[in-house]
């Protein structure tokens, strides 16, 4: 497990070019050696270092040094940067690989870790889903992430967290790609019938309340639908695929925390239903026919009439009567 690390001295000169790169111009060594406390050799190593880290710096005689592209790699400095959230992503850890980002976060919630870490890996080697299944991510594509949680809520409300995450994610694809993201209940987020992302929460309680919560977002981004494996080619889909270009995972990522900081502080501060609102005006359940599959494996056809205040799916059966869906899967049949 490669975890990135930072020096300190090439954070410093990160955030010069950055400032300098929003202003739209360069910054020379000189300049970066003063404001720095460094020699100009120290500066061009710092540079060279950047350079190996895949950071695109130009450099031009009579004007120094312009950032002109940061690499396609979940840096958690480039995630972190001026972020101004609140709790989400107040500490961003990036792995190469990990088994699984919510391993990883369990690991340091046990030890203590304050809720909104958020913790990034490239490849997972043992991605999960919900109910033993995997979920399936190309080394270097796509966002893999968990954050922390220590909501104060009693464990029988956390469905609110699963919705909660759901109408964060959907936002953020809307805001960075322009794609109508819709919400299926409970964990997916689709983009016409197939899904570009799923959501993994893991409640860790005890008798006097929830401990901790994880949130493990898998979202496909710059993959193509050809790579996945046959059982999901016909059902998942990427950013790419929708858009036709590529999309940066940085500025997707922060757009993610930030959404994940917003909607949060809305659930903590002003309750459930604002939540349920943006979740229902984004849902791609309400109102249609689907099939559910009950945890005991029975299927059953209806119509997914409302979300009960607890979040849990309400049901429409044939006979007439309704049920309240807590867990367990739907699909989508038709209007
Ligand atoms: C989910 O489960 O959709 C939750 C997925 C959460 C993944 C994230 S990645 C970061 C964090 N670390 C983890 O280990 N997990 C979380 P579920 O509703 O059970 O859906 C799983 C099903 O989706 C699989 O059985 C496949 O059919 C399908 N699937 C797997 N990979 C997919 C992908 N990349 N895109 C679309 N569908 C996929």
């Amino acid at each position: 497990m490669d975890r990135e690390r930072h020096i300190k001295p090439t954070t410093l000169i990160l955030d010069s070019l950055h400032k300098e790169r929003e202003r739209g111009g360069f910054v020379s060594g000189e300049e970066l050696a003063d404001r720095l406390g460094m020699s100009r050799a120290a500066v061009w190593q710092r540079i060279s270092e950047l350079r190996g880290m895949g950071y695109v710096i130009e450099a031009q005689p009579h004007h120094g040094y312009r950032l002109a592209n940061v690499p396609d790699r979940m840096l958690g400095y480039e995630i972190e940067r001026s972020l101004g959230t609140g709790i989400i992503g107040r500490n961003v850890i990036c792995y190469d690989a990990v088994s699984s980002t919510n391993d990883i976060a369990a690991e340091m919630a046990e030890k203590g870790e304050p809720e909104g870490c958020a913790v990034f890996a490239e490849c997972q080697r043992k991605g999960r889903g919900r109910m033993g299944r995997s979920w399936i991510a190309p080394t270097g594509k796509n966002i893999l992430m968990t954050f922390i949680l220590r909501p104060r809520m009693r464990a029988v409300n956390a469905p609110q967290v699963t919705l909660m995450s759901a109408v964060a994610c959907a936002e953020a694809i809307r805001v960075v790609t322009g794609l109508p993201a819709l919400i299926k209940w409970p964990n997916d987020i689709l983009i016409g019938d197939r899904k570009v992302c799923g959501i993994l929460v893991e409640l860790f309680s005890e008798l006097d309340g929830i401990r901790y919560i994880l949130v493990g977002v898998g979202l496909n981004v710059n993959v193509r639908r050809e790579e996945f494996p046959g059982e999901i080619v016909e059902t998942a889909t990427s950013l790419l695929d929708e858009l036709g270009q590529k999309v940066s995972r940085i500025a997707l990522a922060r757009e993610l925390l930030q959404k994940l900081d917003e909607n949060y502080s809305i659930l903590r501060e002003s309750g459930f239903s604002s939540i349920m609102d943006k979740w229902k005006e984004m849902s791609a359940t309400l109102g249609r026919s689907i099939r559910v599959t009950w945890p005991d494996g029975k299927k059953e056809i209806g119509s997914a009439y409302a979300l009960d205040a607890d979040g849990a799916l309400l049901l429409r059966r044939e006979t007439g009567f309704t049920a309240r869906i807590t867990s367990g899967d739907i699909q989508i049949l038709g209007t």
